[in-house]
C-alpha cells in the first residue's frame, strides 16, 4: 500500500510550480526546430542543459538516482527513459519523445512531446495523434471531486478503442519541490476508483500508449525502457494544478494558459 500523503500546495507555491512549467514548455519549444535527420541525441541534450542554465533553472534529471543526462530521449519503441548518446543519430520517419524537467526555485516543470522526423508512417502519425488526444481527454477529467481513476479510464477507454495499448509500468506522479512524490497517477484503470481530487493537487498525467503489447522490457543499461515487441510508443506529459475551478496546465505556453 502506498502511504505517502498527498500535499496540497499554496497558491504562492503553485506560482513556483507555474514559473519552472512555463520555463519547460519553453524548452521543448527551444528545441523542437533542432528535430530533424542527422542530429543526434546528445545533440538534443546539450543544447538542453546549456539552454537551461542561461535561463538560471537546473535539470532535474541529471544525477537523479545515478541518471546520466539532462533530458530523456526516446526514439520509436523506446517506451521512456532514453539516454541521449552521440551515436544515436535521429532519421527520417523516426519519432522521438523529449521529456525535460527544469526546476526553477527548486520547483519542478516536467513535460514530454513526440515529434516527427522528417515524414512519419501512416501509423507512427496515428500513434501519435491519439496519444496526444489520450493526454487531453485526461486533462478533461481533472477538477475538484473527481478521482483519480477517472484520468486512467479516460486514457485506457481511447487507447484501447483505437487499437493502440496504455503501458503499465510507469505512472504520472505527485510534482512539486519533489520530482516523484504521490499521488501515483496510473494511465488505465476505472472510473470512481482511486483518491478524491483536491484544489491544491499537482501532479502529471504522461499516457505512454504502444502501437502493439502494453508490456515493457528494461535494456541492460538498467533505464531504458522499451516496447517487449519492439513496436512503436509514444508519450505526452504535462504537470497540472487542480484548481477550486476545475485544472491549470502548469506546463502550458504562457498565452495559452487558461485563467
Ligand atoms: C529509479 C529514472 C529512475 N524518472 C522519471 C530517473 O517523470 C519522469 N518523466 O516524466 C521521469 C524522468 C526521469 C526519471 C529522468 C530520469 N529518471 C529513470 C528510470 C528508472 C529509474 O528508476
Ligand atoms: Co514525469
Amino acid at each position: 500500500m502506498n502511504t505517502e500523503a498527498i500535499v496540497l500546495l499554496s497558491s504562492r507555491e503553485v506560482d513556483k510550480m507555474r514559473a519552472a512549467g512555463q520555463l519547460a514548455a519553453q524548452l521543448l519549444d527551444h528545441l523542437a526546430p533542432m528535430i530533424k535527420p542527422g542530429v543526434s541525441t546528445l545533440d538534443l541534450n546539450d543544447e538542453a542543459e546549456r539552454w537551461t542554465q542561461a535561463h538560471g533553472a537546473k535539470s532535474a534529471p541529471l544525477g537523479y538516482h545515478g541518471f546520466p543526462k539532462s533530458i530523456c530521449t526516446s526514439v520509436n519503441e523506446v517506451v521512456c527513459h532514453g539516454i541521449p548518446n552521440a551515436k544515436q543519430i535521429l532519421r527520417d520517419g523516426d519519432i522521438i519523445n523529449v521529456d525535460v524537467t527544469p526546476t526553477v526555485d527548486g520547483y519542478h516543470g516536467d513535460t514530454s512531446r513526440t515529434f516527427f522526423v522528417g515524414e512519419p508512417s501512416a501509423i507512427a502519425r496515428r500513434l501519435v495523434e491519439v496519444t496526444e488526444q489520450c493526454l487531453e481527454l485526461a486533462i478533461a477529467e481533472v477538477k475538484p471531486g473527481a478521482r483519480i481513476g477517472d484520468i486512467g479510464a479516460a486514457i485506457q477507454d481511447y487507447a484501447e478503442a483505437q487499437g493502440f495499448s496504455v503501458v503499465r509500468d510507469f505512472v504520472g506522479h505527485g510534482v512539486s519541490r519533489i520530482f516523484h512524490t504521490a499521488p501515483q497517477v496510473p494511465h488505465y484503470g476505472r472510473r470512481g476508483r482511486g483518491k478524491k481530487l483536491r484544489p491544491g493537487m499537482v501532479f502529471t498525467i504522461e499516457p505512454m500508449i504502444n502501437e502493439g503489447t502494453w508490456e515493457v522490457d528494461v535494456l541492460e543499461d538498467g533505464w531504458t525502457a522499451v516496447t517487449k515487441d519492439r513496436k512503436l510508443s509514444a508519450q505526452f506529459e504535462h504537470t497540472l494544478a487542480v484548481t477550486e475551478e476545475g485544472v491549470e496546465i502548469l506546463t502550458q505556453h504562457p498565452e495559452l494558459v487558461v485563467a
